[in-house]
């Protein structure tokens, strides 16, 4: 029997991560603490590059185009939805989840869920690390380990259909 499971060693490659400006405390936050995370398992800041979008929704499309390009070992998301905030929070949460969860299986690289989706502001903070938690060294980790996984499983990071 086969048993494939990442791990934490750092793996190669370079790592993007995609930033909702939107509630830009906590994601600042969110960020931080992803590089944080990265760094403390070994990949370095030079190998980590960064763009921010306006919110979340746009995160999904930018997330995809940096996975299309085939120079990323996996792309983290990261940003912050509160349910207080906005009427239309369900849109925004539930676009970004599934838009998020369409850039991974249609370009084969792994795309992390890091955005926040809560009902209060001090939900928010609890979970961006300036009070409890941070999510976004969570998303790391989780960055991490699949790329690890799918190394194992020997997919590792699949061609985007246009360089093909
Ligand atoms: N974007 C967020 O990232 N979080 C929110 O809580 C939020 N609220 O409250 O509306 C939000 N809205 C902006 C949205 O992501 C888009 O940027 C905007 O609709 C333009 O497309």
């Amino acid at each position: 029997m086969a048993r494939f499971e990442g791990d934490y060693s750092a793996p190669e490659g370079r790592f993007a991560v995609v930033v909702a400006r939107f509630n830009e405390t906590v994601t600042r936050a969110l960020l931080a603490g992803c590089i944080d995370s990265f760094v403390r398992h070994g990949v370095a800041e030079d190998r980590i590059d960064v763009a921010w979008v306006p919110g979340s929704f746009e995160v999904p499309l930018v997330a995809r185009k940096l996975a299309e390009t085939g120079g990323y070992s996996a792309v983290i998301c990261l940003g912050c939805v509160i349910r207080g905030e906005t009427s239309h929070y369900d849109h925004v949460a539930g676009q970004a989840a599934s838009g998020v969860m369409q850039a991974s299986v249609a370009t084969g690289v792994p795309v992390i869920f890091g955005i926040l989706t809560t009902e209060t502001v001090d939900q928010a903070l609890n979970r961006s690390g300036l009070k409890g938690g941070n999510k976004g060294g969570e998303a790391a980790m989780a960055a991490i380990e699949m790329v690890n996984l799918l190394s194992q499983i020997g997919g590792g990071v699949t061609y985007p259909t246009r360089f093909v």
